[in-house]
């Protein structure tokens, strides 16, 4: 115990108890450092305090209560609990995962334990007591359905003591800066998936910044980058915008700010200098030679028949059979966190591949009773002109709807176009279309775990969606390829498929070979995708957020490829 603090809790300053948390969490913070590597800790053989940190950093609840008893029993404040041994607990679980021994999994497992004890504890708390690290409000920007990542620093930021406000899904400025005026946060934290939400920040940042609004901002998405950040979203700011790679990253950033000796140097080193950059809506124009048809891309090839042009609307009757599509890199990799081969390692039974795949069967028993994978698609007479590829319905003369695509203007000369072959014998080629949806009653499902401190099921269930949408999407492809006369190989494996080696290609708006999103606009004229709950947001994405569109070509030279204009971020 620190000296000259007198042992009873309640006779303490403000600054001694702070003191004396600080003691515990260092001493905890050193205990666990120097602990060996792997080697499990017999949770019993430590000292109580030791024991409370482990709690968390094993993520188990198992004697939780009951130590937190005998912790209180002690005289110790429920309070000075939370943020000795139990923040320092998540502290451990945060050095863990940076220095990469702890998985996305797990960590959702130690904040649960961390719920589950602040939640027994705060019976026992004044209501003054409930003193934060700092306040966040965090929303998913204008236009954007984009809903896992956020939650997961939501998650990540609740549990380590922050407090945060979620404004949700596709969250204009006007909310924002409501938000503002009403909470009094210390940050502001936006996400975003697209490209087009990167530029959505931009405009969100200005707002607020003619708003009078000054405190920290932290951002992130997948199509972001700390450079975007830098040379585009801090200018129209005018103030510090941190870029946050991810959930751990946000919480860094957060406790430097947070902290009195490290927030100048954070602010300025995320300040940019200038007045402010608008989005860019300008193309540089290059001179490029005329192609109008890649010389890559054959065109004597016969056309595929096709036996229906009939729109097709289904529910997949066997989520098993989808769920057989799921890629485990994405779902149990990239989502969840496991590092290396998942299959190899379940396969010798490798104790955290076996506990993550259980816990995913729990998610996906429970996902069974709610979850529907629907489908809408149709095959269309389609003829290319130039960059142009028109749609159209049984032996019309007029199009239905007529993309416009992009080309390549060196190397190959792509265009999606140089896909679709010249009609013969009056017989046009064809192109199929499809929106495929798993979101149908996620969001809440998952919102409602999340607020009742199931993290692991919660950000389970998301990612199940997610990955049962591009699962369908995949199974769908299958189909339609089959319905093209041209089935997979019977040895052909998930593994080939998920790296293309079928003949022809999906492709889909936003990705590099047509990127202009608007063009969703195309399939929600022909498909009517709202049929199967897939509304279009202002944004151009798909509400709910586990959907997927794409345009099917079969043509054998199908690649991918960028056009280049993607947007750089
Ligand atoms: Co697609 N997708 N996708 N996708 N997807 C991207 C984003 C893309 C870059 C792929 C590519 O081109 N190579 C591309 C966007 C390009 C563009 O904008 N032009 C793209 C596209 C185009 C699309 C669709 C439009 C394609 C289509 O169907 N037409 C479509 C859109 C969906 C819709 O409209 N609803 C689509 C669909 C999907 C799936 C549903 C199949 C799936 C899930 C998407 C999702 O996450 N909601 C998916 C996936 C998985 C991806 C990639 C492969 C991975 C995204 C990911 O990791 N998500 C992605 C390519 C890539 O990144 N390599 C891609 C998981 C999530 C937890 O991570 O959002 O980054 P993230 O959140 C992190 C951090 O960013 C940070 O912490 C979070 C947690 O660690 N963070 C913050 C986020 N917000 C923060 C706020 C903070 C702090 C930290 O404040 C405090």
């Amino acid at each position: 115990m620190l000296r000259n603090v007198p042992a009873d809790w309640r006779e303490q300053t403000k600054e001694q108890r702070a003191a004396v948390n600080q003691h515990y969490i260092a001493a905890i913070a050193e205990h666990f450092r120097t602990a060996k590597k792997k080697e499990k800790v017999r949770a019993a053989d430590l000292p109580l305090e030791e024991r409370l940190a482990n709690y968390i950093i094993e993520g188990t609840r198992d004697g939780l209560i009951a130590d937190l008893e005998k912790k209180r029993g002690e005289g110790a404040a429920p309070l000075d609990i939370v943020n000795g041994p139990l923040m320092a607990g998540m502290a451990e679980v945060g050095r863990l995962f940076n220095a990469n021994e702890l998985i996305v999994a797990e960590v959702l497992q130690s904040a649960e334990a961390m719920k589950a004890a602040v939640s027994h504890l705060e019976q026992f708390m004044e209501k003054a007591d409930t003193a934060k690290r700092g306040k966040v409000v965090l929303a998913t920007v204008k236009g954007d359905v984009h809903d896992i990542g956020k939650n997961l620093v939501e998650i990540i930021l609740k549990n380590n003591g922050y407090d945060v406000v979620n404004l949700g899904i596709k969250v204009p400025p006007e909310e924002l800066i409501k938000a503002y005026q009403e909470h009094k946060p210390d940050a502001i934290g936006l996400s975003g998936l697209l490209v087009k939400s990167a530029q959505q920040m931009v405009i969100t940042a200005n707002d607020l910044r003619d708003a009078g609004i000054e405190i920290p901002m932290l951002v992130g998405g997948a199509a972001l980058s700390a450079k975007f950040t830098q040379t585009k979203i801090a200018p129209s700011y005018g103030k510090a915008v941190c870029y946050a790679k991810d959930a751990m990253t946000g919480l860094r950033l957060m406790n430097e700010l947070m902290d009195p000796a490290t927030r100048e140097s954070v602010l300025r080193t995320h300040t940019a200098s200038g007045n402010g950059a608008s989005v860019s809506t300008v193309v540089s124009v290059q001179e490029i030679p005329v192609v109008t048809r890649s010389p890559r891309v054959r065109m004597d090839l016969p056309i595929p028949p096709v036996q229906s042009l009939d729109r097709k609307v289904r529910l997949v009757p066997d989520l098993r059979e989808v769920w057989g599509y799921i890629n485990s890199f994405m779902l149990f990799g990239r989502h969840m966190g496991f590092r290396g081969d998942f299959e190899k390692r379940l396969a010798e039974r490798d104790p955290k591949a076996v506990e993550l795949f259980e816990n995913m069967e729990e998610v996906k028993r429970e996902a069974a009773e709610f979850m529907r994978v629907r489908a809408v698609w149709q095959f269309f007479e389609a003829e290319a002109e130039g960059e142009l590829v028109h749609l159209f319905t049984t032996g019309e003369k007029e199009p239905v709807h007529t993309f416009r695509f992009a080309r390549q203007r060196q190397g190959d000369f792509l265009c999606l176009s140089d896909y679709v072959l010249p009609a013969k014998n009056g017989q046009r080629d064809h192109l199929a279309l499809f929106v495929v949806t798993a979101g149908e009653g996620v969001r809440e499902r998952a919102e409602k775990a999340k607020n009742e401190g199931y993290y692991f099921k919660s950000h389970g269930l998301q990612a199940l969606a997610i990955e049962s949408a591009e699962a369908c999407a995949e199974w769908l492809h299958r189909r339609i390829r089959e319905d093209w006369g041209i089935p997979d190989p019977p040895e052909m494996t998930m593994a080939q498929r998920f790296t293309s080696r079928y003949r022809g290609k999906r492709y889909s708006f936003g990705y590099p070979a047509c990127s202009n999103l608007e063009d969703q606009a195309g399939i929600w004229k022909l498909l009517k995708p709202e049929e199967i709950s897939v509304q279009l947001t202002e944004g151009f994405m798909m509400d709910p957020e586990a959907s997927v569109s794409a345009l099917v070509f079969h043509h054998p030279d199908c690649t991918y490829f960028s056009v280049g204009d993607a947007g750089e971020n």
